[in-house]
């Protein structure tokens, strides 16, 4: 790839109302992804394997745990921190930021919120270290978009409990030492339960051939009649809203993230417009150019302003769940709508991996189906304001 001369565009001065913490997270994850990810991250997404080589500088710029409390190993951040940390992640590349996501909201918050003290102690350090990866597994063959239909089961064997059944599609599956995994009682109650790998009856095949998030490992969770102690269960909430709760968080996360994408393919395309000469003139010069151009930064800048503004009332505890919807729906579809146009200012070259145009696009087909398909947040924003679901 190109050398990185990645320079952040803020056409609103919105730094202005950031705080002196959120300017220094910000600009050590920027400095982080320029120095460790970007020399690297086109040839593992090549490749196709999850660059390892970066889970210790993730736990260094507070990627795992942001907004975990300091006595749990978290970086105790608000949650403007949060997103910075995340946006800057995915400017390098979302399948990384990804990991930290699944990590953070999907894995560690669940454990936090969910678990009781001893499960606290014994799993967020680690996590928050890189020490330990994990993995969240909600979706199943034939459970996506509902999840609540799922089949995965626990049956109570007194001292302890049998857990059977599939997860499909879950992000860092092949590798994460632990898994926080939904399943239905016998009561047809959804819980949560933490499986460790190692226990019998537990496998994590790998899903191989994607043409999207290919930095990221992507793989399934088998369980034949695997034995999880009584200890596992997360006792603090059940029922489907306990896995939403947690894609609240990641949602939120991914909000910010889209941006990131969206900013590196903008800055990508202005300074290729400004140099590549077509015609005699640089292409920046002709207006159809400078109309993609100028439409990439007023979505840039509307995204910004509406993920500040969802950050100030997570800050204040009063964002709701259809609030985050909209903000995930509407970030990632602009930054996939900017790499499609993006790629197009950039020509030939953009579809080669001298530029991360073409990665970032395709990254961004899984982040418009993951965590809630742009179809599912729209039925959200329609039931929040009708007050009808049209889900079913
Ligand atoms: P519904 O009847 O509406 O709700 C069931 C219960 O959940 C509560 N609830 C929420 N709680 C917290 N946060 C939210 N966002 C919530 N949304 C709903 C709700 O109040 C209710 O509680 P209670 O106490 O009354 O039981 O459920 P439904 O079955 O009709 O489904 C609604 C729907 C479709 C919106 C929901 O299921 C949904 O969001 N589907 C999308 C599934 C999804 O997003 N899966 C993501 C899997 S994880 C992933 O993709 C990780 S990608 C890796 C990465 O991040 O990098
Ligand atoms: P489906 O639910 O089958 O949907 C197919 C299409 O039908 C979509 O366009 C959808 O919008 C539409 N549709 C569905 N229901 C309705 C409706 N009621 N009204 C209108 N349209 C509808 N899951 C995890 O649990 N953990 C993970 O770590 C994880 N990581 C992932 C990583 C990757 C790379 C990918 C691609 C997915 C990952 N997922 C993970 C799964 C992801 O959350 C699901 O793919 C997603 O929720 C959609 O489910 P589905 O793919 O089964 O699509």
């Amino acid at each position: 790839m190109s050398k990185d001369l990645f320079q952040a565009p803020d056409y609103y001065q919105l730094d202005d109302l950031l705080s002196e913490e959120h300017i220094l997270v910000r600009d050590a994850a920027r400095e982080w992804v320029k120095r460790e990810v970007s020399p690297i991250i086109e040839k593992a997404a090549q490749d196709a394997t999850f660059p390892t080589s970066i889970i210790s500088g993730l736990a260094e710029i507070g990627a795992f745990g942001p907004y975990i409390p300091e006595e749990y190993g978290g970086a105790g951040l608000d949650q403007i921190s949060y997103g910075l940390i995340m946006q800057e992640i995915e400017r390098g590349d979302s399948g990384v930021r990804s990991t930290a996501s699944v990590q953070s909201s999907l894995v560690m918050y669940p454990i936090w919120k969910y678990g009781n003290e001893a499960q606290r102690q014994k799993y967020l350090p680690k996590l928050a270290s890189g020490e330990f990866l994990g993995c969240f597994g909600l979706t199943e063959p034939d459970h996506g978009s509902n999840p609540g239909g799922m089949v995965t089961n626990i049956k109570d064997m007194g001292d302890h409990y049998l857990l059977n059944g599939a997860k499909m599609w879950i992000s860092n599956a092949p590798f994460a030492d632990v898994a926080v995994v939904w399943a239905k009682n016998e009561e047809g109650r959804i819980k949560g339960l933490i499986v460790e790998r190692g226990m019998e009856g537990f496998s994590t095949p790998e899903t191989h051939n994607k043409w999207s998030l290919r930095a990221s490992a992507t793989g399934e969770l088998i369980f034949d009649n695997v034995k999880i102690p009584k200890e596992n269960i997360l006792p603090n909430k059940d029922g489907l809203g306990a896995p939403l709760g947690c894609l609240d968080s990641a949602r939120y996360g991914i909000a910010w993230g889209a941006i990131g994408a969206a900013m590196d393919c903008y800055d990508t395309a202005l300074r290729y417009a400004k140099e590549r000469i077509q015609f005699g003139k640089p292409i920046a010069s002709f207006q159809l150019q400078q109309k993609k151009l100028a439409e990439m930064i007023t979505e840039i800048t509307k995204a910004q302003l509406l993920t500040w503004r969802l950050g100030v009332l997570r800050n204040e505890g009063r964002a709701t769940s259809a609030q985050i919807s909209m903000a995930k729906r509407n970030n990632v579809a602009m930054a996939l709508d900017i790499a499609r146009e993006a790629r197009q200012v950039l020509g030939a070259m953009g579809i080669t991996g001298e530029y991360s145009i073409m990665r970032h696009m395709m990254n961004l087909e899984s982040v418009v189906t993951y965590e809630g398909t742009h179809d599912i947040h729209l039925l959200i924003t329609g039931l929040d304001i009708t007050g009808i679901p049209a889900f079913k």
